[in-house]
């Protein structure tokens, strides 16, 4: 027999959680809530109707057996039968906080009164309440990449804390290869495509220590990589010719790189710093004079020398404070960040790219995406105990030391910029600031049982999406653990996603 069941603190955390959520659309106006910022997703407004008749469709109308609470609601903001296209025409946000709210007291009677050990799997350890949280935490997220595609002046500033500066190391990391659990191997939550767990033997591989930056894909594209064919999968190539994809999403092309050199000292630092018609370079690292050291403070810098290392691209070389500032003036582009255009933050990883880009960037370094069994295993497996972590830095939750997750800084921070979150081969971001694209095709682990809520998996199993791993800036605590699985088509670009690369052994 079990203890009594925690319901105080499911309710403290249910509602903590959905004042974020109220928090996210305090943000903008009644009327940018309402309206779509970008076709393919839906109005900010529609998600908290839908989070709340999710929480209903569970708890009244399945746990319950009651009737919908209003059946208007009900169509309008079920994703499976109510286009997305029909999801601009919304009541008023206060009629909708209100359904909210009223779903909410109904849920918070339920969880006083349920009789927890009749034996159903959605009682089980409070299965529902986890769903419920997990479920709402995901939508914040889509909320989230809502925002960003906003331009920054319909939303209201939020002041968010610098990031550390911290630079890792580019070396690619050698994981050698083994056998190890993936999948959910622990008694916490999980959602149903993450079970059951299986064993699974790699290959000896590299892989990258941390995302590809904005600096790295920026050469790329300086380097013509859009307009080579030979780089790109046959699909991702047409997909490029039919959207005249150029650039990632946020990337703005910027005006006269010199018009950022507002400041006298960074103009007379330029003039001295840079050699000789350095204005004139498109893309300026390659002739940029490296400075020596490392610690905080110092960007690792691109060398055109790379060495013949080919694991070691990058050189391993630093920058100082004040040519990262340079470097910035000449950058031929902005970038749209969640409040600002800002000059491209070059030591960010990049975001706003199709699985279709991070395939044709990996081939133009000579290298490819990880498998989600490569991704999982440096991520989780720790070969000092042979067993799995449940985050990349062990079985501890997320905290701000670790990782850039829930809307902290509310945006990307600088890749590994948070070395005690490495994971055990020593990689850097595996949870947080960005989700990363995988190789992978979203499909069920051998043995696979839907959950009650049957159509959160199943449906996508068709081959056509593609799995991402890793948790993003707006991803909340729990789903960063290893196991978690996202998935969209490949040609999604405006989801918080970048992609790290790895190699053969
Ligand atoms: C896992 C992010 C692809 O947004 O469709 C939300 C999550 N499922 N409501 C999605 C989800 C049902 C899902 N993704
Ligand atoms: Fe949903």
């Amino acid at each position: 027999m079990r203890g009594p069941q925690p319901i105080e603190a499911w309710k403290g955390r249910l509602d903590s959680l959905r004042r974020e959520t109220l928090g996210l659309l305090d943000l903008v106006s009644e009327e940018t809530a309402a309206a779509f910022a970008h076709p393919e997703w839906s109005p900010l407004r529609w998600h908290l109707g839908h989070i709340a008749y999710t929480e209903s469709l569970w708890i009244r109308q399945t746990l319950r057996g009651l009737p919908p609470f209003d059946a208007n609601y009900e169509r309008l903001f079920d994703n499976i039968h109510t286009p997305r296209e029909s999801r601009g025409d919304l009541p008023p946000l206060s009629d909708i906080r209100g359904y909210a709210e009223e779903i909410r007291k109904d849920t918070r009677r339920f969880l006083e009164e349920a009789d927890w050990d009749q034996g159903n799997p959605l009682l089980a350890d409070g299965y529902i309440v986890d769903f419920l949280w997990e479920h709402e935490a995901q939508h914040q997220e889509l909320m989230t990449l809502i925002l960003q595609l906003l331009p920054p002046e319909r939303k209201r500033r939020r002041q968010s804390p610098e990031p550390a500066d911290w630079y890792p190391s580019r070396r690619m990391i050698r994981v050698p290869g083994g056998e190890f659990t993936m999948g959910t191997p622990g008694p916490w939550f999980s959602y149903d495509n993450e079970r059951p767990p299986k064993t699974v033997r790699v290959r000896e591989y590299w892989v990258d220590p941390a995302p590809v930056t904005n600096f790295d894909f920026g050469a790329f594209v300086h380097r013509g990589g859009y307009s080579d064919s030979s780089l790109w999968t046959k699909e991702g190539w047409a997909w490029k010719e039919r959207t005249r994809a150029s650039l990632p999403v946020h990337w703005i092309p910027g005006p006269e790189p010199t018009a950022h050199a507002d400041s006298e000292g960074l103009a007379a630092t330029t003039r001295a710093g840079l050699p000789e018609g350095a204005r004139q370079l498109d893309w300026p690292f390659d002739k940029l004079p490296m400075g020596a050291g490392r610690g905080p403070g110092v960007l690792l810098a691109p060398s055109s020398s790379t060495g013949s290392d080919p694991s070691n691209r990058l050189g391993g070389r630093i920058m100082s404070v004040e040519l990262r500032q340079i470097v910035r003036l000449h950058v031929p582009w902005l970038e749209r960040t969640m409040f600002a255009d800002v000059p491209l933050r070059l030591d960010h990883p990049v975001t706003g790219v199709s699985r279709f880009e991070a395939e044709a960037y990996a081939r133009w370094e000579g290298k490819r995406l990880l498998t989600e069994e490569e991704w999982e295993y440096a991520a989780a497996f720790d070969p000092a105990t042979g067993g799995v972590r449940r985050y990349p830095w062990g079985d501890d939750p997320p905290s701000p030391t670790r990782a850039n997750f829930a809307r902290r800084y509310f945006g990307t921070t600088p890749v590994g910029a948070f070395p005690e979150g490495r994971s055990a081969c020593g990689a850097l971001d595996m949870g947080g600031n960005v989700w990363e694209w995988t190789s992978s095709t979203f499909s069920p682990y051998p043995g696979f049982v839907p959950d009650a809520y049957k159509d959160y998996s199943q449906p996508f199993f068709d081959g056509t999406y593609a799995v991402l791993r890793g948790g993003s800036w707006a991803t909340q605590g729990p789903l960063l653990r290893c196991s978690f699985r996202n998935w969209y088509p490949p040609d999604v670009r405006e989801i918080l996603a970048g992609f790290r690369c790895a190699r053969d052994a």
